[in-house]
Order: structure tokens, then C-alpha cells, then sequence
């Protein structure tokens, strides 16, 4: 059974096998990408997680007939009410663009008021598209006053884990961030039903 893993962003990409690894194990089950079977990461244009998730999902099972995983997340800051939010990945064109961005903005907040988290919308969607599972995670923590660590992607060398204290999540090693992510808890809320139906090939 293939399950198609429907982001374009290959921090994510490498991130969901990480994630699933652990349920793979033993089954003949293959984890395939966008890129494998050559179909395009789709627009988002909602104004939540949620919505784009599912269209995401939805998109990908579609074209490519396969059950398919994706996700819409993204960094909200208490400080700029909750944004970038879903915005996050088109705050700015690249990576490190995105994160001088939000370092700009938040210049003059001391560190009592650069309070965020992190939200992960994820889906699963049958290859029709009529049947869509969803869950969702979050961290809490708070934004640096520099870039740190060469670990992870996106804003990762900007987010401090509440949990944590004083490492940024790229720099912790890349089980603890799985661990302690709002990736890795949309995941770990999505796996009895994705070990159902990696072992059973369907979900009623
Ligand atoms: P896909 O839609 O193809 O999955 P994307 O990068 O466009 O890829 P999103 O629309 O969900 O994905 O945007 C997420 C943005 O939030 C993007 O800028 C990421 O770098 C950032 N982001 C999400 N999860 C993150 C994480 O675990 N660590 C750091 N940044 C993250």
C-alpha cells in the first residue's frame, strides 16, 4: 500500500517520514512524495489551517489516487495577533527572509512579550476525496531575539519550546523536536487511524 505524503517543503517531507517510520516498520507499506509521482503542491487559499489542509490532501489523493497526508501550519505570534498565522509561509520569499522579517517586527518586545507557538493542521484524504480525517497539534514558546541552531527549517531557529526553556528547536537534535513538535502531535493524534489503514488498506 503507498501513502502519499502531499507537501512540497522538503523539511516537512523529511520530517512525515520521520514521523511514520515507526508505523512502516514491518508492512509493506511505501511512503511516496509529490515529487515521486509528479504532481504539484496545490494554492492555499483559505483563511485557516484547517481548510488548506484538506485541500491539500484532497487535491493530491485525487490526481494521484492514492490516499494522501498533508498538513498546513505555521507560526502565530501573540505580539502581531496571532500572525503570520496561516500567512506564514508567504510572509516572505525565502526562509531567511521570512525570519529576518518577523526578528524586524519584533525588535523593540522584551522577551515577556515575544510569547507564539506553533499550529499544524493535518488531513488524510481518500483517493476520492469523499472521506477526510483531520487532527491538530501545537507548541507553545516564545520567539529569540536571534537566529540559533542549524537544525530543522523555516522558523525553527527562531522558536524557544515553553517545555524547553533556552534551545531553540534547531538546536535540538531532530527526535526531540519530532517529539515535542505540533507536527509530531498532529501526527501521533492521526496514527491509530493511519496504522488501520496502512495494515487494513481502508478506513470506514
Ligand atoms: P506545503 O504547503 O507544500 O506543505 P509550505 O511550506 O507551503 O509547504 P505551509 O503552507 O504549511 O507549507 O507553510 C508553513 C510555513 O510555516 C512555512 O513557511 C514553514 O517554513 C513554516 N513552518 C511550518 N512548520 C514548521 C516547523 O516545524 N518548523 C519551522 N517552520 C515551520
Amino acid at each position: 500500500m503507498k501513502l502519499l505524503i502531499a507537501t512540497g517543503n522538503s523539511g516537512k517531507l523529511r520530517e512525515f517520514q520521520e514521523l511514520l517510520g515507526g508505523l512502516l516498520e514491518g508492512g509493506k507499506h511505501e511512503l511516496v512524495s509529490l515529487k515521486d509521482v509528479g504532481i504539484d503542491a496545490p494554492e492555499e487559499p483559505h483563511e485557516t489551517f484547517h481548510e488548506n489542509a484538506a485541500e491539500k490532501a484532497r487535491h493530491a489523493a485525487q490526481k494521484s489516487g492514492l490516499w494522501a497526508l498533508a498538513d498546513d501550519s505555521g507560526i502565530c505570534v501573540d505580539a502581531l495577533n496571532g500572525g503570520p498565522g496561516v500567512r506564514s509561509a508567504r510572509f516572505a520569499d525565502t526562509d531567511e527572509a521570512r525570519r529576518q522579517k518577523l526578528l524586524q517586527h519584533l525588535s523593540s518586545f522584551p522577551m515577556s512579550r515575544r510569547g507564539a507557538h506553533f499550529f499544524c493542521a493535518a488531513a488524510l484524504s481518500s483517493p476520492d476525496g469523499q472521506k477526510l480525517f483531520r487532527t491538530e497539534g501545537r507548541v507553545d514558546g516564545r520567539i529569540a531575539t536571534a537566529a540559533r541552531g542549524d537544525g530543522g527549517f523555516g522558523y525553527d531557529p527562531l522558536f524557544i519550546p515553553a517545555e524547553i526553556g533556552t534551545k531553540t528547536l534547531a538546536e535540538l537534535p531532530q527526535e526531540e523536536k519530532n517529539r515535542l513538535s505540533h507536527r509530531g502531535r498532529a501526527l501521533a493524534r492521526m496514527s491509530p487511524l493511519l496504522m488501520k489503514l496502512l495494515h487494513e488498506g481502508k478506513l470506514d
